[in-house]
C-alpha cells in the first residue's frame, strides 16, 4: 500500500499515510488495524490526523552480543503483570473512557475520537516494581498514543485535584501526580511497537508515563480518569502496603553471562541494560571480582526514557568470577550497592553475578 491511492476509504488513507510516516512497522501497524476494524465495526473511521514519528531505531547492538536484550522488546517477549483473572476482551467499538471527578469540563472519549487525536510516539522502557535486582520484568517498547495533557485540557482538572487516579475496566486502579500529566510524554497508548495494541498489553487503551512504575501508573485496558486527591483516594496497590509514589529507580542489568554459566577463557563480552526513564543512563560500569569499576560501552540512547544497552569485551580468567554492574544516570545519581526488597517501592543494590571457568 503506498500513500499515493486517494481513492480508498479515509480510513486506508489515513492507514498510508501512517506507514509513509512510521519507520517501525507501519505496514503491521496497517494490518493489525484491518484486523481490528473487522472484528470491531464502525472503529477508526479516521486515524491519527497528526503523527509525530520517532526517529528511525538505529542499528541494534543486541544483533551482534548474544543474550544481550533488544533495543526494543519484541511483543511475545514483552512481561506482562495484572490482577486479571482473565484478560479483557473489549470490544472497541462500544468501549469509551471517561475524564472525570475534580474537572470543570467532564469528557467521555470513544476509540474512534481518540484514533482521530494527534498521536505522538514514545520510546520508553515500563518497569514492575517487583522487579527484583536483575529480574526480567522491564521492557522497552516504542509506544504509540495521544497526549495524556491533551486529553486533559479537554476535560480541564480544578486547580485541587492532585492526582489522576486512573481505573481499568477490570476494576484495577492507579494514581499518579497530575503533574506527570503535564511534564512529561505521558499518553494514553493505543500502539506497542509499530502494532495496535494487543489484549495482553491493555487494548484497546492503556497509559504509559515515564519515569513511573507500572502499578501506580501504567492502567491496561482504561475506562477512567477520575480527577481527585491523593489524601482521598487510593490505587488498588496502595492499601496493599505499596507506596503512593512509584517513581522507577535507577537500574541496571547483566543479561550475560548468567549467573552461575560454566565458562571457558575464551573472550566474550559482559552485557546488559541500564534504564532510568525520563533521567537518561549517563554511564554504566562493570566490576570483576575486586578489580578497579570499568566503564562498558553503552549502546544508542533512543530516548532518556529508553534503557541503553551496555557491553565491555572480556577475557575470562579461570576459577569463580564475581561481576556486578552499576549505572549512573542523567542527574549523575550512581545506583546505591544498599540492597533493598522490592516493596514499597521498589529494589536498590547492584546486579552481581558469580560464574564458573574452567
Ligand atoms: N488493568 C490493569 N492494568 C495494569 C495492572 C493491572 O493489574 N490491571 N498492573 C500494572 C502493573 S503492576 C504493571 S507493572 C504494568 C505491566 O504492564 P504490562 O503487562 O503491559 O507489561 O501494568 C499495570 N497496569
Ligand atoms: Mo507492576
Amino acid at each position: 500500500m503506498s500513500d499515493t491511492e486517494p481513492t480508498r476509504r479515509s480510513f486506508i488513507f489515513g492507514v498510508s499515510a501512517i506507514i509513509a510516516a512510521s519507520a517501525t512497522g507501519g505496514a503491521l501497524l496497517a494490518k493489525a488495524h484491518k484486523k481490528v476494524v473487522s472484528t470491531a465495526s464502525q472503529v477508526a473511521q479516521k486515524l491519527p490526523s497528526v503523527f509525530k514519528s520517532a526517529a528511525p531505531l538505529p542499528a541494534d547492538p543486541a544483533t551482534n552480543i548474544t543474550g544481550l536484550s533488544p533495543l526494543v522488546t519484541p511483543i511475545e517477549d514483552f512481561f506482562r503483570i495484572d490482577t486479571a483473572v482473565e484478560i479483557p476482551q473489549i470490544d472497541a467499538s462500544t468501549w469509551s473512557m471517561s475524564i472525570e471527578g475534580m474537572v470543570d469540563s467532564p469528557t467521555t472519549l470513544n476509540y474512534e475520537q481518540i484514533m482521530a487525536m494527534p498521536m505522538i510516539e514514545v520510546d520508553c522502557t515500563i518497569g514492575c516494581v517487583s522487579n527484583s535486582v536483575g529480574g526480567s520484568l522491564v521492557g522497552n517498547a516504542r509506544w504509540l498514543g495521544v497526549k495524556l495533557s491533551d486529553v486533559l485540557d479537554m476535560a480541564k482538572p480544578k486547580s485541587g485535584a492532585d492526582q489522576i487516579l486512573s481505573w481499568s475496566t477490570d476494576g484495577f486502579s492507579a494514581g499518579f501526580p497530575v503533574a506527570a500529566g503535564f511534564d512529561r510524554d505521558a499518553i494514553l497508548a493505543v500502539g506497542m511497537n509499530g502494532e495496535i495494541l494487543n489484549a495482553k498489553h491493555g487494548f484497546p487503551v492503556r497509559l504509559v508515563v515515564p519515569g513511573l512504575y507500572g502499578y501506580v501508573s501504567a492502567t491496561k485496558w482504561l475506562q477512567k480518569l477520575e480527577l481527585c486527591r491523593f489524601d482521598q483516594k487510593q490505587g488498588f496497590w496502595i492499601s496493599r502496603g505499596w507506596s503512593q509514589l512509584g517513581p522507577v529507580k535507577t537500574e541496571s542489568r547483566i543479561d550475560v553471562p548468567k549467573q552461575g554459566q560454566s565458562m571457558t577463557t575464551e573472550p566474550t563480552h559482559i552485557a546488559g541494560v541500564a534504564w532510568a526513564p525520563t533521567k537518561g543512563i549517563r554511564k554504566v560500569e562493570v566490576q570483576i571480582d575486586n578489580g578497579a569499576w570499568q566503564s562498558a560501552h553503552l549502546g544508542p540512547e533512543i530516548s532518556n526514557s529508553s534503557w541503553r544497552q551496555w557491553w565491555i569485551e572480556w577475557t575470562p580468567t579461570s576459577g569463580k568470577n564475581r561481576i556486578s554492574v552499576r549505572a549512573t544516570d542523567g542527574t549523575g545519581y550512581t545506583q546505591t550497592e544498599k540492597l533493598t526488597a522490592i516493596d514499597p517501592d521498589g529494589a536498590t543494590g547492584w546486579h552481581t553475578i558469580v560464574v564458573n571457568v574452567a
